[in-house]
């Protein structure tokens, strides 16, 4: 960590050395600014890492949960046909660099055989009781030359002592075990959620703890440090990589690499950075290529162009890509899986093989601009651009120009290059010199790497939504592409129906949709989606506060727990009901949105007067919901009939004291 002084460009930077580009050597700046925040070692090596995966494999695989409570029994992690070979297999088919594996989630279940407690794979079926997938997997990531690291749950819903310090002393112990006990690890996992509910030994109650002091961060990072000096942490806490702010896999732009604790969080600011932070806390993009991050049956991964997408919204914007996948219940990752993380490694291959700024002349005048002269005029929609980190992030904004017609153009415009930026173009542009512009810069900047590629074509599909007025809009993923789709069910083609406006689906359907690229005609894949019956003809009966809107987000205060009350408009029989978080919106100020959060749990009730309300159809909780934005899915265990709806939500996540949340939708099909 360094002392903090923010310099904007200037002068003094600006006039203190050259701009050197990859491949040819890097000068050393003749005033370097070392005050300025800089990665540790272990922090560079992570950053060298790029993308890697999660795996996340439990009780839950088997069990159709993302959160267990704690209660499973041991009996029910039995996986088939476990190969560690074929998940670290998968994960090389996607070029990624190292596996960080579930060792235990909340649930408290252990994949290797503690010591310290009988929840775990030792009482399990699995190899009769002899298997530890921790060391299968860390002996499969030695043998096909990946990194290793482990995700370890804070939060432990099985434990009899979570919320009181014989806990801790257990959590620093399994700690121990893990670094100690399978090799080198590049990385520990310290997620932050605490929900509180749990089985804990029996009690079945709410515990809660203050997640900056129970866990003794500082005896944490002692253990890690001392077992695992190379490994990074990441933590909610002060570590070594921060989360990116949500968990649909993009960083903002510009995603500094630099932090400070000054300013109140809020996802926003996880989402961009510090510009200038003191602190060297980079962002991690956790994400998952299936809808949950366990395995479940019926869900399709991600296609190798979402993947695309994906790289370019982290890896792209200087963060690591932390990209999950789940194996079945055999214990192997899907062949679909397999096949999407194949396919976008391929992509990425032929998309970065050519660098068509290989071998350009390099002119610079004191590192304010930068002109590389090609051989011969090259056509390129890609920019990759990178600073040598060891020096901190120094460039602010960029842009870059291309000479035509006897003058510059410019062509993209942004703030923060750092560990490598990725700067796609609407369209391909064909010139024979480029000019990168330093606009601002805290000290002479210095580069790592220069780029210039030609995509392969690649259509992303489109995004399927419908609002809170019954309307579905179809959205391409870049401009200037054509969206064809139908709603009867068939594929569509070009010659489908060409989208155009938001169009009334009001008892629900599929909708499936392409996009097309017009000048090549590429089509993306096919994305499908399932509708139940809109809201459009609802009526929020009592409850829902200021905004009566489907669409907008409902706020309520915990303590009096929001009681919402909708007429569904005619008699149904309903099956289940889905709740949508909303976005954080933080023009309402980061104070504010501290206090606001999405429920923690739900109770609901069908009536048919609005007045009298029986038995609840279902109570339970919303896993994963602070995280992940997208619908929390509740089933009832039979369905009931009526015409009014009734939700209540009883505090939100954390206690906070605003319960927030956006759509509802009902289960009829
Ligand atoms: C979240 C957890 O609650 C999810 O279950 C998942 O492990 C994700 C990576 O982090 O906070």
């Amino acid at each position: 960590m360094t002392t903090f002084t923010r310099r904007h460009l200037l002068a003094a930077a600006l006039t203190s050395g050259p701009l050197i580009a990859s491949g040819a050597a890097i000068a050393a700046p003749r005033h370097p600014h070392y005050d300025d925040a800089t990665p540790s070692s272990r922090q560079l090596a992570w950053h060298a890492r790029q993308a890697y995966a999660f795996v996340h494999f439990t009780v839950n695989t088997f069990t159709d949960r993302e959160w267990g409570y704690g209660d499973e029994p041991v009996s029910v992690f039995n996986p088939s046909d476990f190969s560690a070979d074929q998940i670290v297999g998968a994960v090389k088919a996607g070029g990624l660099k190292a596996v960080i594996l579930t060792a235990k989630h909340h649930d408290g279940f252990c994949l290797w055989p503690s010591r310290y407690t009988e929840h775990s794979i030792k009482n399990s079926p699995y190899k009769n009781g002899h298997g530890d997938i921790v060391r299968e997997m860390s002996e499969a990531c030695q043998r096909h030359g990946l990194g290793f690291g482990l995700y370890l749950s804070p939060w432990d819903r099985n434990h009899a002592e979570y919320g009181r310090p014989a806990y801790v002393e257990y959590y620093h112990n399994q700690l121990q075990e893990l670094t100690t006990q399978y090799g080198t690890l590049v990385e520990v996992w310290f997620d932050g959620a605490n929900g509180g509910d749990g089985y804990y030994g029996g009690a079945r109650e709410r515990r809660k703890i203050d997640g900056h002091t129970y866990y003794q961060w500082d005896t944490v990072r002692d253990i890690v440090r001392r077992n695992q000096p190379g490994a990074v942490m990441f933590a909610d806490s002060d570590m070594d990589v921060r989360w990116v702010g949500n968990e649909e896999g993009v960083a903002g732009d510009p995603c500094w690499p630099t932090w400070d604790y000054t300013t109140p969080y809020s996802l926003q600011k996880a989402n961009s950075g510090v510009r200038g932070g003191p602190i060297w806390n980079p962002a991690e993009v956790d994400v998952s290529i299936r809808p949950g991050w366990f395995w479940h049956a019926d869900e399709a991964p991600r296609t190798p162009a979402n993947l695309m997408r994906l790289w370019f919204d982290s890896v792209g914007r200087g963060a690591n890509l932390l990209l999950n996948i789940a194996p079945d219940r055999r214990g192997r990752v899907p062949d679909a899986d397999v096949a999407a993380l194949t396919a976008w490694k391929d992509l990425r291959d032929r998309c970065f093989a050519h660098n068509l700024a290989s071998g350009a002349k390099i002119t610079a005048d004191d590192g304010k601009w930068q002109v590389y002269s090609l051989a011969a005029p090259a056509t390129f929609d890609l920019i990759r651009v990178a600073e040598d980190l060891q020096h901190g992030v120094r460039v602010g904004e960029f842009a870059f120009d291309i000479w035509t017609d006897g003058k510059w153009t410019e062509i993209a415009h942004h703030a923060c290059i750092g560990n490598e930026r990725l700067i796609r173009l609407d369209a391909p542009v064909t010139t024979q010199k480029v000019r990168l512009r330093i606009l601002s810069a805290t000290a002479a900047p210095i580069l790592r790497d220069f780029g210039l590629f030609r995509m392969p074509d690649i259509v992303e599909e489109p995004a399927i939504r419908r609002d809170g007025q019954g309307l579905v809009t179809l959205t391409a993923a870049v401009a200037g592409l054509e969206v064809h789709y139908t709603v009867d069910g068939n594929a569509p083609t070009s010659a489908s129906p060409l989208y155009a406006a938001p169009f009334a689906l009001p008892d629900g359907g599929t909708v499936r949709a392409i996009a097309r690229q017009p000048t090549t005609g590429v089509v993306s894949a096919i994305v499908s989606r399932d509708f139940d019956i809109s809201s459009a003809d609802w009526q929020i009966v009592s409850g829902a506060g200021d905004q009566k809107r489907f669409d907008g987000t409902f706020v309520g205060q915990s303590g009096q727990p929001v009681d919402i009350v909708i007429d569904l408009a005619k008699t149904r029989t309903l099956k289940g009901f889905t709740l949508t978080p909303a976005a954080q919106d933080i023009s309402l100020g980061v104070d504010k949105v501290a206090q606001m959060g999405p429920p923690a749990g739900y109770e609901v009730w069908v009536g048919q007067d609005g007045q009298t309300w029986t038995t609840s159809a279902a109570s339970g909780e919303f896993a994963n919901i602070a995280a992940s934005r997208g619908a929390q899915t509740v089933r009832f265990a039979t369905p009931q009939s009526g015409r009014y709806l009734r939700l209540r939500l009883a505090r939100a996540v954390q206690d906070k004291p605003i319960i927030v949340f956006g759509a509802i939708g009902v289960i009829t099909r």
